[in-house]
């Protein structure tokens, strides 16, 4: 494989969204958990709905959409002010900790972003990270007008990078989007934020599943419907050695 080029998911991969938990707890002491859980199921609910219907709208507008669902699912109300505050929490997520250190040893590849965010979303995200002085490029769906993983949006990826899917390692933590990018031919390495054994002990001895627990099962698994990954890593540091075998270095 002629590697040329690691091309990296954002939201869940690069960038943590529990992290936002900080400022929907703070909105609405006692309910940030289940606000955090339930608005980014919703969030990647509606870009699904939207690309089925052929109605597209960006990601800040999805993002907002489905914070307003989640707050009126427990009848809370925000202003104006309140809720842009809280829904701007997704252009400040915390990178994970081993984003950095991945992308610094990944230097011999050209690393770029392709993502459900749009640029604005995504302009915010990188620029508040350390990770933007590593990255050639931030690519949003927004350019196809239809989310992940419908085809269509990973043929951005070539159109521009020049970088044909056969020459791209594909990172995410997100089942459907290891699957989306399979479909086209990427090599995919799947990052396992939530290890499967560590699932299902923790889900068996809970008294109560808890919106936490509930997402994890939900979101954070090798999903059984279309292409696996090619590999499956438990932390981003696992990119530099499997790049440099792809490489044939
Ligand atoms: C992303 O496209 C899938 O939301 C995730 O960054």
């Amino acid at each position: 494989m002629a590697l040329k080029a690691v091309v990296f998911d954002a939201y869940g991969t690069l960038f943590d969204v529990q992290s936002v938990a900080a400022v929907t707890d703070a909105a609405f002491p006692g309910h940030g958990d289940y606000i955090t859980q339930v608005w980014r199921l919703k969030q990647l609910e509606y870009t699904w709905l939207r690309s089925l219907m052929g109605q597209y709208a960006d990601f800040w507008t999805v993002t907002r959409e489905a914070l307003a669902y989640t707050l009126a699912t427990l009848g809370l109300v925000a202003d104006e002010a309140l809720f842009d505050r809280i829904a701007a929490a997704y252009d400040a997520l915390e990178a994970y900790p081993d984003a950095e250190p991945a992308l610094a040893a990944l230097g011999a590849f050209r690393l770029a972003i392709f993502s459900n965010g749009s640029p604005a979303m995504l302009a915010a995200l990188v620029g508040r990270s350390p990770l933007g002085r590593f990255l050639e490029a931030s690519l949003s769906v927004d350019a196809k007008r239809v989310y992940k993983p419908d085809p269509r949006a990973y043929a951005l990826v070539e159109e521009a990078l020049g970088v044909a899917p056969a020459e791209a390692l594909f990172v995410s933590s997100n089942g459907f989007d290891v699957s989306g990018a399979k479909q086209v031919g990427f090599a995919v390495a799947r990052i396992e934020r939530v290890p499967a054994p560590d699932l299902s002990r923790a889900l068996v001895a809970a008294p109560a599943i808890g919106p936490s627990l509930m997402f994890k099962a939900l979101r954070t698994q090798a999903e059984r419907c279309g292409a696996a990954a090619d590999w499956t890593i438990a932390s981003l540091t696992d990119l530099p050695a499997l790049a440099a075998q792809l490489a044939g270095r």
